[in-house]
């Protein structure tokens, strides 16, 4: 594969589509509109390589649909839940992510979302802005100290054990609930407590937030049945994926006072959010930006390249997803 087809859905930073024209026969995204089903199934028909994002969904049909040529889906991204990965294997396509480059940025999101759902940033801002603030007042705008509260991470991966070090630093105590323990050393820098059971880690948090990938066995993995166990004063933080948490349950929860708050940078149905979420002052509504820092979407872009020029160059890509991380 000396210049193989590359084709790009959505548009990417200048220097990544650059470079990527250079190296590969690339069709770039004129008008960075996402690309419909029927758009998908002619892309893979044609490419030899496809660069999707969290924004097409890659499902059977567009696999099915992939000629002969099409060898590597490099997605840029890390997350691949919006790929039927399964399709993918049983057709001999590849498929490739960019794990790693964005995993402080994230951290760092979700530490904001934190800090902003417990000390009610965003209500306070709307405040001041529509001219609703008439002074200080000792009663005014009252959050909830952080220090010294129980933050549960569920799924402690990369993103998750990169929260729990900024999380120390506020004064949380960390609590995590993973298939496996972590290697004992980053458990005892992080003086972090395992649950293996998260029905029994929910119960007993002030926060929670979800730091896990979104797969078959994660789905709804907050389900209402384990949302009820969360305290009354419990805030929850997803910036992982909508579909762990089932976001009408949260929803309704939120508006009954449940819990607390929520602070929210991903959703079950994106860029839909459920209704009742937008007229609760207790919530914190991001448009799934936790990643979006220049830096982070540049490294992305590099890793896309590497992945495709590692491949096309006939050797196996770095950054493939394995059964076994499944
Ligand atoms: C990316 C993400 O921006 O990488 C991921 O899994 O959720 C986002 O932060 C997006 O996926 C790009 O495709």
């Amino acid at each position: 594969m000396a210049r193989p087809l590359v084709i790009v859905t959505r548009k990417l930073p200048d220097a990544i589509e650059t470079r990527m024209m250079e190296l590969f026969d690339t069709r770039l995204s004129a008008d960075d509109a996402p690309m419909d089903q029927a758009a998908l199934q002619a892309a893979a028909r044609e490419a030899d390589v496809l660069v999707p994002t969290v924004t097409d969904r890659i499902d059977a049909a567009v696999v099915a649909a992939a000629g002969p040529r099409l060898k590597l889906i490099a997605n840029f991204g890390t997350g691949v839940d919006h790929i039927d990965l399964a399709a993918a294997r049983a057709k001999g396509i590849t498929v490739t992510n960019t794990p790693g480059v964005l995993t402080e940025d994230t951290a760092d999101m979700t530490m904001a979302l934190i800090l902003a759902t417990a000390r009610r940033l965003s209500e306070g801002e709307r405040v001041v802005r529509e001219h609703r603030w008439s002074g200080w007042a000792p009663t005014l705008m009252l959050g909830h100290r952080l220090w010294g509260k129980r933050l549960g991470i569920v799924g402690m991966g990369r993103i998750g054990q990169a929260l729990a070090r900024r999380a120390k630093g506020f004064g949380l105590a960390i609590h995590y609930h993973n298939r496996r323990r972590v290697p004992d050393e980053v458990a005892q820098e992080l003086e972090a407590t395992y649950w293996e059971s998260l029905d029994q880690m929910l119960a007993r948090m002030d926060i929670v937030s979800v730091n896990c990938p979104h797969t078959p066995a994660t789905y709804h993995l907050l389900s209402a049945r384990r949302l009820k166990m969360l305290r009354p004063s419990a805030i929850l933080v997803n910036t992982a994926r909508g579909g762990v948490v089932d976001e009408e349950t949260l929803a309704q929860m939120l508006h009954n006072r449940e819990i607390a708050g929520a602070g929210l940078d991903v959703y079950e149905h994106e860029p839909d959010i459920n209704p009742s979420l937008l007229t609760l002052d207790n919530v914190v509504l991001l448009p799934h930006m936790s990643s979006a820092t220049i830096e982070g979407r540049l490294d992305m872009g590099e890793k896309v390249i590497v992945n495709i020029k590692t491949f096309a160059d006939g050797h196996r890509p770095p950054d493939r997803i394995l059964e076994t991380m499944l």
